[in-house]
């Protein structure tokens, strides 16, 4: 006997598979909604990367920087996606072909992934966290039972006619695109809420405000000396730039203090703000790297506010703690009277979203990871022995000085450029102890020196150039800077972990002939 007629035929396998991707998106797409409503929760899709990004070993994620640049975390969440994207699929199978039971049980699973992700946030657990999630794979469960139920199953009354697949395929169409325009929306929404408020804010005006930037300062051949907002490189372990409330926002000083203090944003910025140009660094940069950056910042002098609540006796480390549970930490000594700030404000902005709004930490000298705290929400003194900051499990050094380095800009590297003058410029860096000299080397030549611009401060780069008269051929060139004590830049080429690279830059450039 024929079974084929009388049993009913399977769903087939890639029409399944597209019901459960459209299921999972509608689900995704749910949870996106509801994580746009509160600044408490998050995307699934963050939660989980947010956890990837807690656990990957420190090599991989200076890979990561190196292969994908700032383009990292996107290519993690693309990552994510397609994984979520083939369980979905193959949960559509098992659902549709098999029994829907054990596809209910595959999006239990996925939503227990979700739930343990949100419960290991770094702020710590907070079970309303785990909204999003719940909410979310509920409606992927209702979307599954609801194909399941009006799915065509191949009885004869669906035979010879194509219309009940046909409808079905229809219908799964629809759910997808409702998943992605709802998660679309539920992100712009997110979006949307941070950027408002920022963009009306007011700022303090500083008792003596920093005259322009001298001219002088500014190299020839060398990067602009203030570097613009938009092309401040961004490192953080941040996958969705924390939201902050201004109007729930506080900055606590708390731990080894006489008088621990909490201001409101309003109470904040009544202190007295200056302004200070600062060169910053990441521990990531390698050689000729353009993890660096210089600002000018607006903000409140640390150490006034530190006197303020007292330091104990004891305390050597500050901590500073960000709205999403990052850490950094630096030494109490840093406060040898430099500009380390709370900073509100950059290149005369609030600070953009992406670079820590309403406030962060800016410390000379030390690397961002160890000072540099975005979404700053508490100052804590405490000890190195009482506490390792983010990246100090991580592999990285707890202390993290920054080292004196220097770097070409222009030529860049492999640039092929004609025969004749040109001038070689760029920057070195030796915060906040100053630059006072920078050597050139072309080929086997000797180390000449450069014309150094004026200083602005210790603090931020020094920009240099060299005039030459560029012959045909391949030439190799390197550079070493002197700081202001007289250290000489080392040409001990090491990487980046754990407490940054040194190394001189050298690149080789082809020289046409005119
Ligand atoms: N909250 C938070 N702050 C952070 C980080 C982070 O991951 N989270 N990264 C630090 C690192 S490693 C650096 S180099 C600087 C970079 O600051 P920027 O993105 O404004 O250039 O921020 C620091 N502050
Ligand atoms: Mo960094």
């Amino acid at each position: 006997m024929d079974t084929t007629e009388t049993q009913p035929k399977p769903m087939s396998r890639p029409i399944s598979a597209f019901a459960g991707l459209a299921a999972g998106a509608f689900g995704l797409g749910v949870a996106e909604v509801v994580a746009s409503t509160s600044n408490r929760l998050r995307s699934p899709i963050i939660d989980v990367g947010d956890r990837v990004v807690d656990n990957v070993p420190p090599v991989i994620k200076d890979l990561a920087i190196a292969l994908f640049g700032t383009n990292d975390k996107l290519v993690l969440l693309l990552t994510i996606g397609v994984l979520v994207a083939l369980l979905a699929a193959t949960i559509g199978v098992v659902a549709l072909r098999r029994r829907l039971s054990h596809g209910l049980i595959g999006v239990a699973l996925f939503a227990l992934l979700g739930v343990a992700a949100a419960l290991a946030a770094r702020t710590g657990t907070d079970i309303v966290a785990t909204v999003p999630t719940l909410v979310g794979s509920t409606a992927t469960a209702i979307a599954l039972v609801a194909l399941d139920c009006v799915k065509p199953d191949g009885r004869p009354a669906d035979l010879g006619s194509d219309a009940g697949r046909r409808s079905f395929v229809l219908g799964v169409g629809t759910l997808a695109a409702a998943g992605v325009t709802v998660g679309l929306l539920g992100r712009r929404l997110t979006e949307r809420a941070g950027r408002a408020v920022r963009d009306a804010l007011g700022l303090p005006v500083p008792a003596s405000p920093l005259a322009p930037v001298d001219g002088a300062a500014q190299a020839p051949s060398a990067a602009p000396f203030i570097t613009a907002n938009e092309d401040f490189y961004r490192i953080d372990t941040a996958l969705e730039v924390p939201r902050v409330d201004l109007d729930t926002w506080e900055l606590r000083v708390s731990g080894m203090v006489e008088r621990p203090l909490r201001f409101s944003w309003e109470e904040l910025i009544e202190r007295p703000v200056v302004e200070s140009d600062i060169t910053l660094t990441c521990v990531s940069n390698t050689l000729g790297g353009d993890l660096i950056g210089t600002a000018r910042w607006l903000g409140i002098r640390l150490d006034d506010l530190l006197a303020d609540a007292g330091i104990v006796a004891g305390a050597d480390q500050i901590v500073g703690r960000s709205v999403d549970g990052y850490t950094c930490g630096f030494p109490v000594d840093a406060l040898d009277g430099r500009d380390a700030l709370v900073a509100i404000a950059m290149n005369g902005e609030p600070l953009p979203l992406e670079h820590g709004f309403p406030a962060r930490l800016i410390v000379p000298g030390i690397y961002g990871y160890a000072s540099a705290t975005k979404w700053l929400t508490e100052i804590e003194l405490t000890t190195f022995d009482a506490f390792d900051h983010y990246w100090v499990p991580r592999g990285y050094a707890a202390e993290a000085p920054i080292k004196l380095q220097s770097r070409i800009d222009s030529p860049r590297g492999l640039d092929r450029i004609g025969a004749g003058p040109t001038v070689i410029g760029g920057v070195a860096w030796a915060q906040p102890t100053g630059i006072s000299g920078v050597d050139v080397r072309i080929d086997d030549g000797p180390w000449q020196p450069a014309e150094l611009a004026a200083e602005v401060n210790g603090s931020t780069w020094r920009q240099w150039s060299l005039p030459w008269v560029a012959t045909p051929g391949r030439h190799t060139i390197s550079v070493r800077a002197t700081d202001a004590n007289g250290r000489q830049q080392t040409d001990e080429r090491v990487e980046p972990l754990p407490d940054g690279a040194t190394g001189h830059h050298t690149i080789v450039v082809l020289v046409d002939d005119e």
